[in-house]
């Protein structure tokens, strides 16, 4: 049975190929301690950075992205792209503990799927309350024609809690429920401030691309 499956899912992979290109990444998940709203957080990065790399590709184009857990030692992590039909490839859904394991850490998993639909996607971790702690980022996906016609801006509208992401989960788990409310202050594309400008001018098209990452504020 696990040899049709996986025989089946080179075919499709294969067949797919034909009309669309590789985009091959490499993800490294780590944690800095960051000062995103003036107080200091472990705050998950991707490859450094807060909020995590943008993704762009063409719709038919196949992803593959290696994702690295390199977070606490007692941390797993699996990433899920929200919005991605993954038709032909369940398993990399990234939803753990439903489609797959999570990665443990110290260890990697590469992840592989046909892109089928053009839109703002965006990739995010699926582990607890993984993702009230950072670690996601913008999935672009166009068509091959309308590549260069816009200029990209970027909006990520985030919940930001001070407390840690497994006291949120164990809270949300427990039979008493403890739920985290609306968190402590909002993100503007990474930054708990007024200050965050996005810049745009006449004689141009610009393409507003905006997603919310929300964890459970009811605000947003
Ligand atoms: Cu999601």
């Amino acid at each position: 049975m696990l040899l049709f499956i996986k025989t089946a899912f080179l075919l499709w992979t294969t067949l797919n190929s034909i009309s669309g290109d590789t985009v091959t990444q490499t993800f490294r998940f780590t944690r800095n301690i960051l000062s995103l709203d003036g107080t200091p957080k472990s705050v998950i990065v991707v490859n450094n950075i807060f909020p995590g790399p943008v993704i762009h590709v063409n719709a038919g184009d196949t992803l593959r992205v290696r994702v690295l857990n390199q977070l606490n030692e007692d941390e797993s992590l699996s990433i899920h792209w929200h919005g991605i039909s993954q038709r032909g490839s369940p398993w990399f859904d990234g939803t753990s503990f439903v489609t797959n394991c999570p990665i443990i850490y110290g260890s990697s998993i590469t992840y592989e799927f046909l892109v089928e639909s053009t839109g703002t996607f965006w990739y995010h971790g699926h582990v607890g309350a993984t993702r009230a702690e950072g670690g996601y980022g913008f999935l672009i996906v166009r068509n091959n024609s309308s590549t260069s016609l816009t200029d990209d801006r970027f909006i990520i509208i985030s919940d930001w809690y001070h407390a840690n992401a497994n006291d949120i989960s164990s809270g949300l788990l427990s039979p008493k429920f403890s739920f985290p409310g609306n968190g402590d202050a909002v993100l503007l594309n990474g930054v708990g401030s007024c200050s965050t400008t996005i810049s745009a001018y006449s004689g141009r098209d610009f393409a507003f691309h905006l997603i919310n990452t929300v964890f459970s504020a009811r605000f947003l």
